[in-house]
């Protein structure tokens, strides 16, 4: 008689814990294995960058199962692209890996409450370009834009879509479902944007915890404190991510940056003044980030 070995499976990674993650198993999306998993085994050789935690929402991972809801992940599969900041906090080259793995990574910012904020949907930009991720950008709280403003109409000229959407009137949710349908998305954006309340329409269900704004600053309050990536219909898979406070680009010389400003790149080389664009000030602030933050 032969010993019985634990099966393998390969699934993706749904939710990451120190430790430890949520799989779901390729062969049944609403079964979750909890796996705890190893640096050592998960990453065969230390990257310059070095990973805050070796495995992200999304990653593709092999597991040795050994109960209806226990495994361990001996493998982590190639990953056809991944998001990165800086590591909020951490000193040294060290990188928060936010998601591997989606085809569109969902900007969301609300048009208030709080305050739209390009300089982040710029920072988001621009890494979704370095990372080969197609980039969406979502406005939501279109119910506090009575007069159909569209501070975003620049982002448009850049062929990205943008939905504007309303979670309290339902308004733009159906035809962002539609495209989002078949898809692995990422959702990412300040706190108190409308992440979950959005993630909640376009499922129909209540998946995740809404949380409130700061009746004072507008903030949001970090409600939702882990990354999930949770299956629509079958095909369709969506990752709601906790609100973020700052993005620290990578992986950029401050003299390249102009390249992911296609504006301000052309009308430096037409020898025009760039103080007068719209994103002159943005593209300052990134690339002082760029020099002070020193790589
Ligand atoms: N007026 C208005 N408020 C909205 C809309 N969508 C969400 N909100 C409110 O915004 C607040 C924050 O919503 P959440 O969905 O928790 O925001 P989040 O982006 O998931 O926040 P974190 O989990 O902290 O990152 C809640 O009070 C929601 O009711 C909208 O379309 N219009
Ligand atoms: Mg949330």
């Amino acid at each position: 008689m032969s010993e019985s070995v634990a099966p393998y499976l390969e699934g993706t990674v749904a939710e990451v814990f120190p430790k430890q993650c949520h799989v779901i198993p390729d062969n049944d999306v609403n079964h979750r294995i909890l796996c705890p998993y190893r640096r050592g085994s998960v990453v065969e050789r230390e990257p310059e960058w070095r990973e805050r935690s070796p495995v992200a929402p999304g990653d593709r991972v092999r597991i040795q199962v050994f109960g209806a809801k226990d495994g361990v992940v001996v493998e982590r599969l190639e990953r056809k692209n991944l998001l990165q900041r800086r590591a909020p906090g951490k000193e040294g080259q060290v990188v928060h890996t936010l998601v591997a793995n989606i085809d569109y990574l969902v900007i969301v910012s609300s048009f208030k409450e709080p305050e739209f904020s390009p300089g982040l949907i710029d920072r988001f930009l621009i890494a979704a370009e370095q990372a080969e991720i197609q980039p969406i950008i979502v406005v939501t709280k279109q119910d506090l834009n009575p007069m159909g403003a569209s501070p975003w109409g620049i982002y448009e000229t850049f062929q990205v879509k943008v939905f504007p959407v309303s979670t309290h009137t339902g308004g733009g949710i159906d035809p962002l479902r539609e495209f989002l349908r078949g898809k692995t998305s990422a959702f990412c954006g300040h706190s108190g944007v409308g992440k979950t309340s959005l993630l909640n329409q376009l499922f129909r269900k209540d998946i995740g915890k809404i949380g409130t704004v700061n009746a004072m600053t507008g903030k949001g309050k970090h409600t939702t404190t882990v990354s999930t990536l949770t299956v629509f219909e079958n095909t369709t898979r969506w990752i709601d991510t906790p609100g973020i406070k700052e993005f620290g680009l990578i992986k950029i010389a401050p003299r390249d940056l102009i390249q992911f400003f296609p504006e301000l790149a052309q009308a430096q080389f037409r020898g025009e003044d760039l103080s007068s664009y719209a994103r002159y000030h943005s593209y300052q602030k990134i690339k002082v980030a760029l020099e002070t933050e020193g790589r």
